[in-house]
């Protein structure tokens, strides 16, 4: 085995052992993460050398922008047409939303040999996280979920397919392209990180059985939120800077949530009077990392309810994120019921 040679499990080794613990795998799955791998390997490459590839900046001059309304970069686009494309030709994939895409792209293998009709899953993708970070070398990501299908196998995939809670997701993941490249998953029993090995192509177990540590050190939010932000936040920030806790904020959010991890930290970004429902979106990039969280023995919150349980209403739908280390976000969750509390009394 190419392991044996490394001394490390490969990640295709990885998932595949990990199916076999599932009597009713069948496979589907499986060959859904791969396919998922492959496309993080070719958009790696181009991230890895986008100033020798004429990749960064802006995508049509600056006169492109995605549904969300931002400027798309070129490597924005390069980054959704790889992961769109890549998960169209897998036949266990229905559906695809896409941070880049305004609708569902519903995907038919009916004409294809072997295909019947839309897969049984449903993928949720920020092909490429934190992108205006490309052009000045700090670390960018994507982040996805799979779910299974609520609606008939044989039919198109419904919007309620993409709009459950995140205790629902089938799995969830997210790929760092920052000093060295790595893809960090959970299909509900732990979570992994794989690190790849581009001399051979290859992801290898890196990160087994990833938890956050038992404290914070870290806490990460850009300053320049918390004055338009609830008091809470501010309260909440200013008690455990001084309290000693350290800031580092790197304006993506999986190099974030990836170094809180790893270290104990806990990420805000508050909703703001100008933008109460906040930045962050739900499908792709609040769900992902709150069902992340969870199986590291972390937690995520919009500061009302624990974000694996709230069902999203729409596609592109927005949130307040607190998300990290449990006792930090457990702390922060106490202050906003406390103010709760006052005001309904
Ligand atoms: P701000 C990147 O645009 C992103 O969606 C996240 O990756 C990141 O955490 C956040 O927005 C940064 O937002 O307002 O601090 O620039």
């Amino acid at each position: 085995m190419l392991s044996a040679m490394i001394g490390a499990q490969t990640l295709q080794e990885f998932i595949v052992a990990r199916e076999s613990e599932f009597a009713y795998a069948t496979g589907d799955l499986s060959r859904l993460l791969t396919d998922l791998s492959t496309a993080a390997k070719m958009v790696n490459r181009h991230v890895n050398r986008a100033g020798l590839s004429g990749i960064i900046g802006q995508h049509d001059g600056g006169n492109s922008t995605n549904v969300q309304g931002e400027t798309q970069q070129k490597l924005d686009v390069y980054a959704d047409n790889t992961f769109v494309r890549v998960l169209k030709s897998c036949l266990k994939v229905g559906g695809v939303v896409s941070e880049e895409q305004p609708d569902v792209i519903h995907v038919d293998h009916s004409k294809r040999a072997g295909g019947s009709g839309y897969g049984r899953y449903v993928v949720c993708i920020d092909p490429l996280d934190g992108s205006s970070n490309i052009d000045v070398n700090i670390s960018v990501g994507t982040i996805f979920s799979i779910l299974r299908r609520k609606s008939d196998m044989g039919s198109v995939p419904q919007i309620d397919d993409f709009l459950q809670p995140a205790s629902d997701c089938v799995a969830a993941g997210y790929i760092l392209y920052g000093s060295s490249t790595m893809l960090v998953y959970s299909t509900g029993c732990g979570v992994n990180g794989f690190t790849y090995d581009p001399s051979i192509g290859e992801f290898f177990l890196s990160h087994p059985d990833l938890k956050f540590p038992a404290e914070s050190t870290i806490y990460s939010v850009n300053d320049a939120r918390l004055a338009d932000g609830p008091s809470v936040v501010q309260d909440y920030v200013n008690t455990v800077r001084a309290e000693g806790m350290n800031a580092r904020y790197v304006g993506a959010l999986v190099a974030d949530f990836h170094r809180n991890l790893l270290k104990g930290g806990i990420f805000l970004y508050p909703g703001t009077t100008s933008r109460p429902e906040g930045k962050l979106r739900m499908l792709y990039e609040a769900q992902p990392l709150a069902f992340l969280a969870a199986q590291a023995g972390g937690s995520a919150t919009d500061g009302h309810i624990d974000l694996l349980k709230r069902t999203p209403l729409s596609l592109h739908e927005r949130t307040p994120l607190y998300i990290g280390e449990k006792a930090a976000v457990a702390r922060l969750q106490a202050a906003f019921d406390g103010v709760r509390v006052k005001a309904d009394s």
